[in-house]
């Protein structure tokens, strides 16, 4: 037996000194130093050898397995600098070693939503335009029923470039400059962001809105009320109530701000809803005769509704959330959960 001890510990110090890769190495931990390696199946031999040399055997066979067990750290040390220098020096990997798990991003919540109410809209057979988000004022205003010194101006907190060029405010400019260059029948939404200097727990210098419209002979608003009604269907898994009330906006008549039945509530009234039973989710109406003749649409021939929402408040009030500002923190305990 001693002599089988001797053996073995030459044959394990020469095979470690040969080891070159982590591979190798576990290769030999298991042979040598593995439950039924080979130091195991020595120890368990010691059960047959003679009370006097038992001690003594004992001794030398957990000394020796010591012995390796420290060259075999040893060489795991090595080669873990090594491999590290190696792989950049000579460009080679170690493909035995376990590997890590790679970091996976996810879309933005604003951008889930976005892409949502897009193909929402898509199926329904709009078509999807986007367009600069540093415009013209004539397109941001004028084309849409809003002339200089309008008190509807007031409405939009407008980042001026210099007289003339803004960030739009809306993303209606791209509609209008459609209908310039198009002839009905139009359906068509404009995806995008939009500035307006105004900051609290509702509302964002910048954010993101859908804006719509569909032009042809004979719309009503009837047809108004079919595409929304199927739009918060579609957005909110389930039939929901809707709210039109009467409002105003420069480039509609009549305009409708419009309420669904509280997600939350279902209508029964609930501190999101403020106890209402309705959120408000956009803003609508046909659009105006003057805007048509803006653009060169006889307004005789031609009608249309149009529709704007914004996505951050969509977004709020699909996943409960009261503070419009925790989407633009970017900590990833709250973005990590959509
Ligand atoms: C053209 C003509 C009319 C787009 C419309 C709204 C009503 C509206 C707001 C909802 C919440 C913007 O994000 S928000 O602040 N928008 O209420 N937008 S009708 O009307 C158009 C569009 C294009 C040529």
């Amino acid at each position: 037996m001693e002599q089988e001890l001797i053996n073995l510990q030459a044959q394990a110090k020469d095979q470690l000194a040969a080891v070159e890769n982590g591979g190798q190495l576990e290769n030999f931990r298991i042979r040598f130093l593995g439950r039924k390696g080979q130091f195991s199946t020595i120890m368990k031999g010691l059960g047959k050898v003679s009370k006097e040399d038992k001690p003594r055997l004992g001794q030398m066979a957990n000394s020796i397995k010591k012995e390796i067990e420290a060259l075999y750290d040893e060489k795991q040390q090595t080669l873990s600098t090594s491999i590290g220098a190696s792989s950049a020096d000579e460009g080679t990997i170690d493909l035995t070693l376990p590997g890590r798990k790679p970091q996976t991003g996810k879309l933005h919540p604003v951008t889930q939503i976005m892409n949502e109410v897009c193909s929402i809209f898509e199926s329904l057979g709009f078509s999807v335009a986007e367009g600069p988000d540093v415009e013209h004022d004539h397109y941001n205003f004028e084309a849409l029923n809003i002339p200089a010194h309008h008190p509807a101006r007031d409405m939009h907190d407008t980042f001026y470039v210099s007289d003339s060029i803004l960030l739009r405010t809306h993303t209606s400019p791209m509609q209008a400059r459609i209908m310039e260059t198009q002839q009905p029948p139009l359906r068509v939404i404009a995806p995008g962001k939009v500035y307006r200097c105004d900051s609290d727990i509702t509302h964002t210098p910048m954010f993101h809105q859908v804006e719509g419209f569909l032009v042809d002979r004979d719309v009503s608003f009837a047809d108004l009320k079919g595409v929304l009604t199927i739009f918060t269907q579609k957005m909110f898994d389930k039939e929901l109530e809707l709210r039109f009330r009467p409002s105003f906006f420069p480039f509609t008549e009549p305009s409708a701000e419009v309420d669904i039945a509280c997600v939350m509530c279902g209508g029964s009234g609930c501190r999101v809803c403020k106890r209402t039973g309705w959120l408000e989710i956009l803003g609508a109406g046909m659009i105006d005769p003057e805007v048509f003749k803006m653009v060169g649409y006889n307004p005789e021939v031609y009608s249309g509704f149009a529709f704007g929402l914004g996505i951050e408040r969509i977004a709020m009030l699909k996943y409960g959330i009261d503070d419009i500002r925790l989407y633009y923190e970017n900590d990833l305990r709250f973005l990590s959960q959509f």
